[in-house]
Protein backbone atom coordinates (compact mmCIF):
# COMPACT_ATOMS: atom_id res chain seq x y z
CA UNK A 1 0.00 0.00 0.00
CA UNK A 2 0.82 3.62 -0.45
CA UNK A 3 1.27 5.88 2.59
CA UNK A 4 2.30 9.16 4.37
CA UNK A 5 2.08 10.94 7.37
CA UNK A 6 -0.31 14.06 7.35
CA UNK A 7 -2.64 16.32 8.84
CA UNK A 8 -6.15 16.16 7.96
CA UNK A 9 -8.34 19.52 7.42
CA UNK A 10 -11.93 19.43 9.64
CA UNK A 11 -14.99 20.12 7.99
CA UNK A 12 -15.23 24.13 8.78
CA UNK A 13 -11.02 24.02 7.43
CA UNK A 14 -12.54 21.94 4.52
CA UNK A 15 -15.48 24.14 3.43
CA UNK A 16 -13.58 27.60 3.85
CA UNK A 17 -11.13 26.27 1.32
CA UNK A 18 -13.29 25.19 -1.13
CA UNK A 19 -15.47 28.69 -0.59
CA UNK A 20 -12.59 30.37 -1.06
CA UNK A 21 -11.53 28.53 -4.27
CA UNK A 22 -14.98 28.77 -5.85
CA UNK A 23 -14.77 32.14 -5.34
CA UNK A 24 -11.50 33.40 -5.89
CA UNK A 25 -8.95 30.43 -6.59
CA UNK A 26 -10.15 29.28 -9.88
CA UNK A 27 -7.43 27.63 -11.90
CA UNK A 28 -7.01 25.53 -15.30
CA UNK A 29 -6.70 22.15 -13.72
CA UNK A 30 -8.50 19.48 -11.90
CA UNK A 31 -9.84 20.48 -9.06
CA UNK A 32 -9.12 18.39 -5.89
CA UNK A 33 -12.38 16.87 -4.03
CA UNK A 34 -12.35 19.07 -0.71
CA UNK A 35 -12.88 15.78 1.34
CA UNK A 36 -8.72 15.50 -0.11
CA UNK A 37 -7.37 18.51 1.39
CA UNK A 38 -4.97 17.71 3.68
CA UNK A 39 -0.87 18.61 4.47
CA UNK A 40 1.62 16.10 4.12
CA UNK A 41 4.20 15.80 6.41
CA UNK A 42 5.98 12.91 5.28
CA UNK A 43 5.68 10.99 2.21
CA UNK A 44 6.49 7.24 2.40
CA UNK A 45 5.30 5.02 -0.49
CA UNK A 46 4.78 1.52 -0.91
CA UNK A 47 5.19 -0.22 2.14
CA UNK A 48 3.90 -4.12 3.30
CA UNK A 49 2.20 -4.82 6.51
CA UNK A 50 5.22 -6.04 7.80
CA UNK A 51 6.78 -2.57 7.42
CA UNK A 52 3.88 -0.26 8.43
CA UNK A 53 3.93 -2.24 11.29
CA UNK A 54 7.50 -1.44 11.78
CA UNK A 55 6.83 2.49 11.08
CA UNK A 56 3.64 2.62 13.39
CA UNK A 57 5.30 1.19 16.16
CA UNK A 58 8.61 3.46 15.40
CA UNK A 59 5.86 5.99 15.39
CA UNK A 60 4.79 5.20 18.84
CA UNK A 61 7.97 5.00 20.47
CA UNK A 62 8.64 8.42 19.48
CA UNK A 63 8.58 10.64 23.11
CA UNK A 64 5.72 12.29 23.83
CA UNK A 65 7.64 15.86 23.62
CA UNK A 66 9.22 15.51 20.02
CA UNK A 67 5.67 14.92 18.42
CA UNK A 68 5.53 18.78 19.15
CA UNK A 69 2.23 20.31 20.37
CA UNK A 70 -1.37 20.88 19.18
CA UNK A 71 -1.35 24.18 16.74
CA UNK A 72 -2.65 26.15 14.01
CA UNK A 73 -1.74 27.89 11.03
CA UNK A 74 -2.70 30.45 8.68
CA UNK A 75 -3.67 29.46 5.39
CA UNK A 76 -2.91 32.87 4.00
CA UNK A 77 -0.89 32.64 0.94
CA UNK A 78 -1.19 30.79 -2.14
CA UNK A 79 1.40 28.72 -4.80
CA UNK A 80 2.02 27.76 -7.87
CA UNK A 81 4.35 24.87 -8.55
CA UNK A 82 5.60 24.00 -12.46
CA UNK A 83 6.82 20.69 -11.54
CA UNK A 84 4.34 18.64 -9.76
CA UNK A 85 1.66 21.22 -11.77
CA UNK A 86 -0.07 22.03 -8.70
CA UNK A 87 -1.76 25.17 -7.00
CA UNK A 88 -1.68 25.02 -3.56
CA UNK A 89 -2.78 27.11 0.09
CA UNK A 90 -0.69 27.30 2.71
CA UNK A 91 0.93 29.40 5.53
CA UNK A 92 3.18 32.58 5.06
CA UNK A 93 4.86 32.40 7.74
CA UNK A 94 7.13 29.43 8.84
CA UNK A 95 5.49 27.05 10.74
CA UNK A 96 8.91 25.52 12.73
CA UNK A 97 6.73 22.84 15.03
CA UNK A 98 4.97 21.67 12.36
CA UNK A 99 8.56 21.33 10.29
CA UNK A 100 10.18 19.75 13.61
CA UNK A 101 7.76 16.90 12.87
CA UNK A 102 7.64 16.50 9.52
CA UNK A 103 11.88 15.86 9.96
CA UNK A 104 10.97 13.44 12.45
CA UNK A 105 8.50 11.16 10.59
CA UNK A 106 10.46 11.48 7.45
CA UNK A 107 13.59 10.28 9.48
CA UNK A 108 11.30 6.87 10.83
CA UNK A 109 9.88 6.78 7.32
CA UNK A 110 13.52 5.98 6.28
CA UNK A 111 13.71 3.09 8.65
CA UNK A 112 11.20 0.91 6.26
CA UNK A 113 12.85 2.32 3.11
CA UNK A 114 11.44 5.72 2.06
CA UNK A 115 13.68 8.65 0.13
CA UNK A 116 14.76 11.02 2.38
CA UNK A 117 13.21 14.35 0.88
CA UNK A 118 15.88 17.04 0.11
CA UNK A 119 13.43 19.39 -0.15
CA UNK A 120 12.80 22.14 2.87
CA UNK A 121 9.18 21.41 4.14
CA UNK A 122 6.64 23.83 2.82
CA UNK A 123 3.34 23.41 4.32
CA UNK A 124 0.59 23.18 1.86
CA UNK A 125 -2.84 22.05 1.34
CA UNK A 126 -3.62 21.11 -2.46
CA UNK A 127 -6.15 22.76 -4.76
CA UNK A 128 -5.94 22.21 -7.63
CA UNK A 129 -3.52 19.38 -10.02
CA UNK A 130 -2.56 19.36 -13.37
CA UNK A 131 -1.87 22.75 -13.83
CA UNK A 132 0.38 23.74 -16.94
CA UNK A 133 0.15 27.47 -16.58
CA UNK A 134 0.13 29.38 -13.55
CA UNK A 135 -2.96 30.55 -12.23
CA UNK A 136 -3.99 34.34 -12.21
CA UNK A 137 -3.03 36.04 -9.16
CA UNK A 138 -6.24 35.82 -6.75
CA UNK A 139 -7.97 39.47 -6.26
CA UNK A 140 -8.41 38.18 -2.47
CA UNK A 141 -5.80 36.22 -0.39
CA UNK A 142 -7.20 33.28 1.66
CA UNK A 143 -7.41 33.99 5.38
CA UNK A 144 -8.34 30.34 6.58
CA UNK A 145 -6.76 28.86 10.35
CA UNK A 146 -5.67 25.23 10.21
CA UNK A 147 -6.20 23.99 13.90
CA UNK A 148 -4.41 20.54 14.61
CA UNK A 149 -4.29 18.47 17.58
CA UNK A 150 -3.01 15.00 15.88
CA UNK A 151 -1.60 13.65 13.08
CA UNK A 152 -2.31 10.62 10.80
CA UNK A 153 -1.13 8.11 8.77
CA UNK A 154 -2.87 7.80 5.27
CA UNK A 155 -3.34 5.18 3.19
CA UNK A 156 -3.29 6.28 -0.58
CA UNK A 157 -5.54 4.62 -3.61
CA UNK A 158 -5.58 5.69 -6.44
CA UNK A 159 -8.45 4.83 -8.56
CA UNK A 160 -10.44 5.73 -12.26
CA UNK A 161 -11.51 9.14 -10.21
CA UNK A 162 -8.44 10.10 -8.63
CA UNK A 163 -7.06 9.24 -5.42
CA UNK A 164 -8.21 8.79 -2.27
CA UNK A 165 -7.20 8.69 1.24
CA UNK A 166 -8.39 6.55 4.33
CA UNK A 167 -6.75 7.45 7.65
CA UNK A 168 -5.00 4.24 9.16
CA UNK A 169 -3.98 5.54 12.28
CA UNK A 170 -3.85 8.57 14.55
CA UNK A 171 -1.25 10.28 16.62
CA UNK A 172 -1.99 12.70 19.17
CA UNK A 173 -0.43 16.06 19.50
CA UNK A 174 0.20 17.60 23.27
CA UNK A 175 -2.48 20.43 23.55
O1 LIG B 1 0.27 16.94 -0.40
P1 LIG B 1 0.42 16.97 -1.87
O2 LIG B 1 -0.89 16.98 -2.59
O3 LIG B 1 1.35 18.02 -2.38
O4 LIG B 1 1.67 14.49 -4.61
C1 LIG B 1 1.41 13.64 -3.50
C2 LIG B 1 0.63 14.35 -2.43
O5 LIG B 1 1.19 15.63 -2.26
C3 LIG B 1 2.68 13.34 -2.78
O6 LIG B 1 2.25 12.89 -1.52
C4 LIG B 1 1.00 13.51 -1.20
C5 LIG B 1 -0.02 12.45 -0.86
O7 LIG B 1 -0.21 11.58 -1.95
N1 LIG B 1 3.50 12.35 -3.45
C6 LIG B 1 3.10 11.37 -4.26
N2 LIG B 1 4.16 10.66 -4.68
C7 LIG B 1 5.26 11.22 -4.14
C8 LIG B 1 6.66 10.95 -4.18
N3 LIG B 1 7.15 9.94 -4.88
C9 LIG B 1 4.83 12.31 -3.35
N4 LIG B 1 5.69 13.09 -2.66
C10 LIG B 1 7.00 12.78 -2.74
N5 LIG B 1 7.48 11.75 -3.46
Amino acid sequence: MRIFFGLETDSDTRRALADWRDRYGIAAGRAVPAANFHITLAFIGEVDNRRLDTLCRAVDALEPGPHGGAGKILLDQVGYWPKPGIYWAGPSQPAPELAALARKLQHVGGMVGARLEKRPFAPHVTLYRGCTEPPPAPAVLPAITLAYAHFTLFESQLGRQGASYQALEHWQLEP
